[in-house]
């Protein structure tokens, strides 16, 4: 068993306005690895939210973010996914975006993507519920055969018109004829350049505006309906789990904390520890397609 001691902030922003607001937290936290006491109430829970990040994808082959592999060429994530970043160099940008999308497409879902879509599978014919609020923009929960999944940051295979905002589902490969065979992460490689009316355009009549991924970018907010929906989500929950994120990255780093707040159990499944782990009931140290499993596999107690 793991105990960590902590003095906890008591303010933190609230996921939506931003404003800081005073949260419910005790001035010291016992965060265990007691999987047996995990699963006795995973079994009692109806209304389960799953947060997920980068970590679920990990072994899917998509690098994560801030781990060893975040960098595409000399650049991180943070200086590309920024709408600046697009307006000066659009080509370099999708360069990027064609790699990513190209590596989710070639990519299976993991243990864990299996292990959640198996739970909530299972579940919905119990009456109870999983839903599945991803900052991951790969599809990899929807190919692993999730229903009820809220994807906070977009997803790679929606695009975007930057003159009309048309939203567009998009899974071609490669999504321009421009793109083929480019987009190396290799930092010996050197940007294409792209013209920008080789670059994927828009098809709605009459438009022929440049598109862009239909993700969101550091500074951008996120979808209001989404967030609407998340909020309820978060309000309803009696069980929440945290798996694959290193909480960095606001509002969904709130998420957690929030649930935390109301008393009800969050556990965070991370091969390290993160900013928020004294904040949660639980914490399982471990790669999540080893340790997911574990944790939501059919109960004993379950009849179906
Ligand atoms: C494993 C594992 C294995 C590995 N098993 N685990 C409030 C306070 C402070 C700042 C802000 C704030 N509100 C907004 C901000 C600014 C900013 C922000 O958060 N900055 C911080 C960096 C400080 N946020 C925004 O700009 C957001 N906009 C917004 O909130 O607008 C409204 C607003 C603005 C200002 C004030 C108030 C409101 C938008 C954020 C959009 C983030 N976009 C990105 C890029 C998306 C497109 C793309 O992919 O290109 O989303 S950034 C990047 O980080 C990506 C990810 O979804 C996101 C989170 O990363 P994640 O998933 O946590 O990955 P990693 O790599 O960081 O961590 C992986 C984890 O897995 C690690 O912990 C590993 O240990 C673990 N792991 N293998 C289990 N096998
Ligand atoms: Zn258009």
């Amino acid at each position: 068993m793991l105990i960590s001691q902590f003095i906890l902030r008591t303010a933190a922003p609230h996921f939506r306005c931003g404003r800081w607001t005073r949260v419910h937290t005790p001035v010291t936290c016992r965060t265990n690895s007691d999987m047996a006491k995990f699963r006795e109430i995973f079994s009692k829970a109806k209304h389960i939210a799953i947060i997920t990040g980068a970590g679920v994808s990990a072994e899917s082959g998509i690098p994560t973010f801030r781990g060893a592999g975040g960098h595409w060429r000399a650049w991180k994530t943070q200086d590309l996914a920024t709408p600046e970043s697009f307006s000066r160099n659009p080509s370099r940008v999708w360069e990027f975006f064609h790699y990513r999308r190209e590596l989710a497409l070639n990519a299976q879902p993991s243990a864990a993507h299996h292990a959640i879509a198996e739970c909530e599978a299972r579940l919905s014919k119990q009456g109870r519920s999983v839903v599945v609020i991803t900052q991951n923009i790969d599809e990899l929960h929807h190919r692993a055969g999730s229903k009820h999944v809220l994807e906070l940051h977009g997803n790679l295979f929606k695009t975007r018109c930057v003159s009309c905002g048309d939203v567009e589902n998009n899974h071609k490969s490669p999504i321009c004829p421009a793109l083929e065979g480019k987009g190396s992460p290799d930092p010996a490689v050197s940007d294409a350049p792209i013209s920008v009316t080789d670059l994927p355009r828009c098809d709605e009549k009459g438009c022929d505006g440049l598109l862009r991924p239909h993700v969101i970018w550091f500074g951008e907010t996120l979808d209001c309906h989404i967030l609407t929906k998340v909020e309820k989500e978060l309000d309803t929950c009696d069980l929440c789990l945290v798996v694959g994120t290193s909480s960095v990255v606001y509002p969904a780093a709130m998420f957690g904390p929030q649930v935390a707040s109301r008393g009800i159990p969050v556990a965070e499944f991370n091969t390290q520890t993160t900013p928020n782990t004294t904040r949660f009931m639980f914490h399982f140290q471990g790669p999540c397609v080893k340790t997911l499993p574990i944790a939501l596999a059919r109960h004993e107690s379950e009849i179906i």
